[in-house]
């Protein structure tokens, strides 16, 4: 048996000691001996494991794996750029708090700097970005100690002892030969870690005027904020991914009423990380009114420098229901039409929302998920996750395929057209692999328009707006779709929108939704108008 087959061995069975269940593979030479393990495991029912040629799209895989079933994920390639491209899924898993383990197979380190083929300097090469690095030297250590620095690296991305999941590095350094015999029966000691306890929660005192904002939160916890906001009275500002916006407490269209309610707020409880609005940041920025984080890690959110208390659990006393209900009466005032014989984001939005009520819904960044955001609370909502750490339009497709396979069930993931065109590439699952029961609907309309609600969208910069800002890719979205062997819908009214989402489906199948994005600016603009209105009628 070789040194390298011997470490990838104690590395793919440690992995399965620790609860490991699924592992994300890129094909390489460097990282052979790690891919005769995983597939020995894959076929012994050890774990579960996932091939994809693209690394970029195997970070985000592995991403959505470990965001839905909150358990580490590790995602192996080969050494040199292979690796490289793992760095946008790290960076969202680091700012989202998701547990992906690079796994980045290399030369023996005297290779390092001699132009070696394929060969870079690996050790540090995601500084600063996971919480945890190591390295697995096979010509060098015992089993023992790989096995303590896997150990170390599973825990860490876990958060288990520190409540920060995250991503961490694992360099595995292998050399020649590469391939061998697996051994039979590998020593291994026991071992556990105890997870840290849950924070008390912190009383608030009665008084001020309270309300909960809710940013991208885990499910459980999300639903948790909702039940305690509504018992409490207090009026909740929840984000989509947040999984809170909905009960007697969540407000639809706080965005818009922050501009004119927003000055009464004496108090302000921020769970998660809020990342849609400006109208939430300059909240946040207030140093007039009192602004308490719940964090539930090493680190809190606070963007505008306010924070006065952070927390690691919070209870919330009971509120002046009047308070509420001047939140809740503006927000039922506030009504804004559908364009006639046209199809809007929002639309889009809602419908989706509504056709996957109990099961998994994913969202894209950009207008999909503020789209969402202005969806009624008082309906019930399905399990909803989005990429929030960077916000990026990057990895979505494949992020979806991850979370989809975890949850196993069917996952419904609303993007916009460029969102999509990015990562399309996610949709090449090779024969073999798992399929995931997921539908992709693209709110299609040829470019970037979330730029239009910006001050680039004003009238008077329109010369340089459509060629470097909303950027219309010109491309068939359905021929790319169908290129990749995806049965595709296309629709572009609302009848035709409501039966496609109406009807059930196996594996992956991509909905095509066409409409224009030349009325965005316009109605955001109306939005803030009604609010306003409704505010004031009151
Ligand atoms: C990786 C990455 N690159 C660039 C951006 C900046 N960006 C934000 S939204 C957006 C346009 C998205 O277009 P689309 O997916 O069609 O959604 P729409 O705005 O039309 O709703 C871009 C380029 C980003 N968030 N992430
Ligand atoms: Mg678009």
């Amino acid at each position: 048996m070789t040194l390298s087959m011997l470490a990838a061995a104690v590395v793919v069975d440690e992995w399965c000691a620790l609860g490991i269940r699924d592992v994300v593979l890129s094909p390489g030479s460097r990282s052979a001996p790690l891919a005769y393990a995983l597939h020995a495991a894959d076929a012994e029912g050890r774990l579960r494991l996932h091939v994809r040629v693209d690394e970029r799209t195997a970070g985000f895989l592995a991403l959505g794996l470990a965001k839905a079933s909150e358990i580490a994920v590790p995602v192996v390639t080969t050494s040199g750029t292979a690796a490289g491209n793992l760095l946008p899924a790290l960076m969202e898993a680091h700012h989202a708090g998701v547990p992906v383990i690079a796994v980045t197979a290399d030369r023996p380190a005297g290779l390092v700097g001699t132009g070696a083929n394929q060969t870079a300097d690996q050790v540090g090469m995601f500084a600063g970005v996971p919480r945890a690095s190591a390295r697995i030297v096979a010509s060098e250590g015992t089993t023992g100690a790989w096995r303590s620095a896997l150990r170390r690296v599973v825990t860490a991305a876990s958060g288990v002892l520190s409540g920060l999941p995250g991503p961490a590095h694992l360099n595995v350094e292998l050399p020649d030969p590469l391939y061998g015999d697996l051994p039979e029966v590998l020593p291994r000691t026991t071992f556990s870690v105890t997870r840290r306890p849950d924070p008390i929660p912190v009383e608030l005192p009665a008084g001020p005027r309270t309300v909960v904002v809710a940013g991208d939160l885990r499910p459980a916890q999300g639903r948790a904020i909702a039940d305690e906001a509504a018992s409490a009275l207090v009026p909740l500002f929840a984000e989509p991914s947040s999984n809170a916006r909905q009960g007697a407490s969540a407000i639809a269209h706080y965005r818009s009423l922050l501009r004119l309610l927003g000055p009464q707020v004496e108090r302000v409880v921020v769970v998660g990380h809020p990342t849609l609005s400006r109208p939430i940041s300059s909240l946040l920025a207030r140093h007039d009114a009192e602004l308490i984080v719940v964090a539930d890690g090493a680190t809190w959110v606070d963007p505008g420098w306010a924070a006065s208390q952070v927390v690691g659990a919070v209870s919330l006393p009971v509120g002046d229901s009047a308070w509420l209900s001047q939140w809740r009466g503006a927000d039922a005032a506030v009504f804004l039409p559908e364009p006639p014989d046209r199809i809007s984001g929002e639309l889009v939005a809602r419908e989706a929302i509504a056709s996957a009520v109990g099961k998994v819904l994913v969202l894209g960044a950009s207008n999909p998920i503020r789209d969402a955001d202005l969806a009624p609370t008082a309906v019930p909502w399905p399990t909803v996750y989005a990429n929030r750490g960077l916000a990026g339009i990057d990895g979505t497709v494949s992020t979806a395929v991850g979370i989809a396979l975890a949850t196993n069930q069917p996952t419904t993931a609303l993007m916009g057209d460029l969102t999509f065109l990015h990562d399309a590439s996610g949709l090449v699952i090779p024969p073999g692999e798992p399929v995931p029961t997921l539908r992709i609907v693209i709110a299609d309309d040829n470019g970037g328009s979330i730029f239009a609600t910006l001050e680039h969208g004003a009238p008077e910069r329109a010369d340089s707006f459509e060629r470097v800002f909303a950027t219309p890719p010109g491309v068939d979205i359905a021929d790319v779709a169908k290129g990749y062997g995806v049965p595709v819908t296309e629709v572009d009214d609302d009848d035709s929108l409501t039966a496609a989402l109406a009807r059930d489906w196996a594996g992956v199948e991509v909905i095509v939704v066409r409409f224009s994005r030349k009325n965005r600016r316009a109605r955001a603009q109306d939005l803030a108008a009604r609010s306003e209105r409704a505010i004031r009628g009151l």
